[in-house]
């Protein structure tokens, strides 16, 4: 294979994942790089979980506190979690060990909007970044780091972090170079200017990343996958609810508040946004364009069969199969998609001005239309809010997708007041559940009961519904935004204490 290290002066700091590891020391901030499964460091926090381990064996303390872009893979925060090494990790993650210690209150997490991850570290509001440990695909002569299948954070963690662990991996497919946009234009504020980005597919910025080589302390060649997901065939509720999505679309279209090409999409994660991506490549629109967080399989199938024109992302989510096809086809999806630092591809200036159109997952939504998308009964965390919350403030048209039950139906999803508020009443604007689709856009209060009770909520809940909208609208304090405070929250207290929302 091709030598991926190009730089003379790292030559003699290429070590093994142990050495490198040894850099970090208990207590430290570590940022590595990593986005929902791509582009995370293979060798280097395995090898950290196993020195930490034996510390712990010693009767010694050693925790670091850990940031990345989003989510990692097993190899990273699973391992970590379960060497009981993290003391605190920011933001997004998804990984069942860390869940575990998070929800039995041993890991304090704290979860932001990723857009704002990297402007509250440069503003200083988590301290100092100790050790970087990125992933790349290459290293160029001249120092410059062609990143690999992610970016999320890692211009901020390469320019702030004190030292540097690079890992290369020679999994990633070379032909990536020229796939990034790293845009090195932001400020801090009083001096920001405006971000000069006009379109989705619009270049900022540079393919390459910057770094002071003398922060480099290690460089440890890597070979190995990114996390693959693997694709599950796509569920009847998901193509209901794709379809009723889709036919909104040509409604909105229709009525010439949308274009013909609609505007560009950002898509959340999993069975149902990938049956909306299937359901838009046979439906008949074309020259569809995506501002978006994470790339997933369907996505991909619609750039192949032209539906799609470019992409823009900070990481993909792939199953096995289609991760072989990007690799295999790099020079067709490299003039297809761009990727860009986190910061960029979720800002409310540039998703404001696309108008982007959010498609989310969520636990739960109210009668009024507030969204819990992470606690499972107000104080168990499922993922986190991810880009969610970036797309949905700021974008065109906020959607937010989920069947009307959940756990075997002994959970409605639509629920009288949510117990944990990630994206509020004034933020959201189309409910999308099996039975049908809830508009909110323009409607008070009251009236936004009656779609979404009308509309979405299961027909074994219906009739709870309406009783407790009914009562509320004649016994609340206020009948502005009738609720009944004792009643408001009882159905997750009976589901906690009987295993089912039904009364
Ligand atoms: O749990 O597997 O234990 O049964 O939640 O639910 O229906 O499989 O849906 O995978 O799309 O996840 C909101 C979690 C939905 C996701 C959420 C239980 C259900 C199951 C998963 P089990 P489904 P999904 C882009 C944008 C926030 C981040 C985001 C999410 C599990 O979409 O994390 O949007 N979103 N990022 O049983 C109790 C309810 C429930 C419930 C579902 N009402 N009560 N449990 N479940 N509804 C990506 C990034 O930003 C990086």
């Amino acid at each position: 294979s091709v030598e991926r290290i190009l730089d003379p002066r790292l030559r003699d700091r290429i070590v093994s994942a142990e050495q490198a590891a040894a850099f970090i020391q208990p207590g430290e901030t570590v940022a590595m790089s990593g986005f929902t499964g791509s582009g995370y460091p293979k060798a280097v926090p395995l090898a950290l979980a196993q020195r930490i381990e034996q510390v712990h064996e010693q009767g010694l303390p050693f925790q670091i506190k850990l940031l990345t872009g989003a989510s990692t893979a097993p190899e990273l925060d699973g391992a970590l979690a379960k060497a009981d090494g993290i003391a605190m990790r920011m933001p997004f993650q998804s990984d069942p060990d860390a869940r575990k210690r998070i929800n039995e209150g041993k890991l304090d997490y704290i979860d932001i909007h990723l857009s704002h991850v990297a402007q509250h570290v440069w503003f200083g509001f988590y301290g100092d970044i100790d050790t970087a440990v990125i992933e790349v695909s290459a290293i160029r002569e001249d120092g410059a780091l062609v990143p690999s299948t992610s970016v999320g954070n890692n211009k901020t963690w390469l320019d702030l972090a004190k030292k540097v662990i690079i890992e290369v991996n020679e999994w990633q497919p070379e032909g990536i170079e020229g796939m990034h946009d790293i845009y090195y234009g932001t400020a801090l504020p009083p001096h920001r200017k405006p971000i000069p980005l006009i379109h989705a597919n619009d270049r900022i910025g540079q393919t390459t990343l910057n770094v002071d080589p003398d922060k480099i302390v290690a460089v440890v060649r890597t070979n190995g996958p990114d996390r693959n997901s693997p694709f599950k065939p796509i569920d009847d509720e998901s193509k209901l609810i794709a379809g009723h999505l889709i036919e909104f679309f040509k409604h909105e279209i229709g009525k010439g508040r949308l274009p013909p090409n609609l505007l560009p999409l950002q898509s959340g994660v999993g069975n149902i946004p990938n049956a909306v991506l299937a359901g838009l490549a046979e439906s008949g629109l074309r020259g569809l364009t995506s501002f978006t967080e994470v790339i997933q399989d369907g996505m991909l199938d619609l750039l192949k069969s032209g539906v799609l024109e470019y992409a823009s992302c900070t990481g993909f989510a792939l199953s096995p199969e289609a991760n072989e096809t990007f690799k295999r086809d790099i020079a067709f999806y490299r003039e297809r998609i761009i990727m860009r630092t986190q910061e960029i591809s979720n800002h409310p200036e540039l998703v404001r001005r696309l108008g982007c159109i959010g498609m989310n997952g969520m636990l739960e939504v109210d009668l009024y239309g507030n969204v819990n998308s992470t606690h499972v009964m107000g104080s168990r965390i499922m993922n986190g809010i991810g880009g969610s919350g970036d797309f949905t403030r700021n974008g065109f048209l906020s959607t937010f997708l989920s069947p009307s039950t959940a756990k075997n139906g002994a959970i409605s999803s639509i629920v009288p007041m949510v117990s944990h508020v990630d994206h509020t009443e004034h933020d959201v604007a189309i409910i999308v559940t099996e039975q049908g689709l809830a508009d909110l856009r323009g409607l008070p209060p009251r009236a936004r009961a009656r779609v979404v009770i009308d509309n979405c909520a299961h027909p074994d809940f219906r009739d709870q519904l309406n009783d407790y909208f009914d009562r509320a609208c004649r016994d609340s304090y206020g009948k502005h935004t009738p609720h009944l405070l004792p009643e408001a929250l009882s159905w997750h207290q009976r589901y906690i204490d009987t295993g089912s929302m039904k009364a």
